[in-house]
Order: C-alpha cells, then structure tokens, then sequence
C-alpha cells in the first residue's frame, strides 16, 4: 500500500476519531475535480423546478429519475449538495477510486477492498451556504446500510476551508461516546441532529485546512459545519466506504429505503 495510515494516525484516529491528511491532492487534481463538480451540478439542476421537502434542517428534492438527492438552500435556487452521484459522473467515480482515498480505508475499515456507500458533493455557496447541523452519520445511515458502523468517510475540500466559508468542526473523543441523544422538537428525520442543549460542555475544534487537504473519519464522530459568511467558495467531496457486497445508498433509494443527510 502507498498510503496506508501511520501508526501516529492510527492512534489519533482511536483516542479522537479522525485524521487530516493536508494537501494529499495537488491543485491539477483539485482544479479537475471542481470541474467535474460543477458540471455535474449543473447538469443536474439546470431549469428544475420540482417540488421540495423539509425534513430537520435541510430541504431536499429527490431526483429519481437520475438517482440523487438534491439538497437546496431552503426556498433559493442556491445547491447544498447532492448525494450518491458516483453513477452520474464516471470521472468522480474514478477519483474516488484513488488509492490516497482507498489506501487508508483498507486500514480503517479493515478489509481488502473498500467499496462506495455512498458519496456527497457539499457545496458552501459564498454568503449562502448554510450550516450542517451537530451530528453523528451513524443514525442516519443504520437503516440504509447493512452494517453503518462500517461506513468510515474521506472528506476532500475543494477549496481552503476557514472559520469564515464554514470549514467542518469535530468533538474529538466523542466517537468513544455511543449515540448522542438527538433532538426531540422536531420530525423524525430531523431527530438524527444532536440536541446541542443538552451537551453544554460540549469540545469542537475547528479544523482549518488548505484546498486538496482530507479528513478521515467514522460514523460516530460527532461534527459539524457553520454557514459561509465569506465572499469564497467552500466545496467538498465525501466519500463513504464499506467492505465489498453490502447495499449502497443508490441500492437503497431505488428500493424506496430512507435517504442520509
Ligand atoms: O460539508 C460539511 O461541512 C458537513 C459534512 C457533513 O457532516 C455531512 O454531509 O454529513
């Protein structure tokens, strides 16, 4: 293996539940992605006007012709993101195959040969990108996937990512914490979201890191991310591995099996 986890990142990833790689992407390889990323949004949002649905903090649009959930900023035509798409761009779908994506994976998940669950482009629109609300992608993820305490996710920032443009946020340790208690004062989607009431001690770090740079991390860590309030963009790519032969997110929505956040 070329990049396989050192054992100081094996020992970070147990005690706080991730892992930055800065810089693992040049920025050829991040100028193509954003291309891919931007085509491909385009291609799937151009003229849509169907109707959407708001479930805790997002609203979203489930384009079953192609197989995605599109996730929009509220009423505006402005993108959050969109999730599975490796099946609507073959050059994504490539890029997630690179072994600085899979390489680590095989260590963390502890198989051979990690495969997709699925994949998220997260877009942090300059001055109306909105926020990721506190959570764990555990509760999410338990009823689609055969086995989501499996799932581990490689998160590729496209761009530098600050305080200012909504750069993620993570508890570190919080992964050793079983599943924290969600909220209750909303739908049951939406009950995935941590009550941030009740844990008022509460330790994020903010995890500023340059364009290209990845974090790695599991379905229990608890994380989340503030709006964009800069002039710049704040694009990522998340991809989510599990071993090989279990059901993916694009299985599962075909079969009509609740969507992830
Ligand atoms: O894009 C972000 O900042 C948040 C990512 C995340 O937590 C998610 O999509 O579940």
């Amino acid at each position: 293996m070329a990049f396989p986890l050192s054992s100081a990142e094996q020992h970070k990833y147990r005690k706080e539940g991730f892992v930055v790689r800065p810089r693992v992407f040049d920025p050829p390889e991040i100028d193509d992605m954003r291309d891919q990323c931007e085509r491909l949004i385009e291609r799937l949002v151009r003229n849509r006007k169907t109707k959407r649905q708001k479930f805790g903090s997002y609203t979203f649009d489930s384009d079953m012709d192609n197989g995605v959930i599109i996730k929009w900023e509220g009423d505006s035509d402005v993108v959050h993101g969109i999730e599975p798409f490796a099946h609507l761009s073959l050059e994504l779908k490539t890029w997630a195959l690179d072994p600085r994506f899979v390489d680590p994976m095989k260590d963390l998940i502890g198989t051979e040969a990690p495969m997709l669950f699925t994949e998220k482009l997260n877009l942090k629109r300059p001055r109306y990108g909105g926020v990721n609300p506190l959570h764990q992608d555990y509760p999410y993820w338990v009823q689609v996937a055969q086995e989501a305490k499996d799932i581990c996710t490689a998160m590729l920032f496209l761009d530098d990512s600050t305080l200012a443009n909504g750069c993620l946020h993570v508890a570190p340790g919080s992964h050793l914490g079983g599943k924290w208690q969600g909220r209750a004062d909303t739908d049951r989607f939406g009950s995935n979201e941590i009550d941030e009431s009740i844990y008022d001690d509460l330790d994020l770090i903010a995890v500023e890191v340059p364009a290209g740079s990845v974090i790695l991390f599991g379905p229990m860590l608890v994380h989340k991310s503030l709006p964009n309030t800069s002039s710049k963009q704040r694009r990522a790519l998340l991809f989510s591995y599990q071993p090989a032969g279990r059901r993916t997110q694009l299985e599962a929505l075909k079969e009509g099996i609740r969507k992830s956040p």
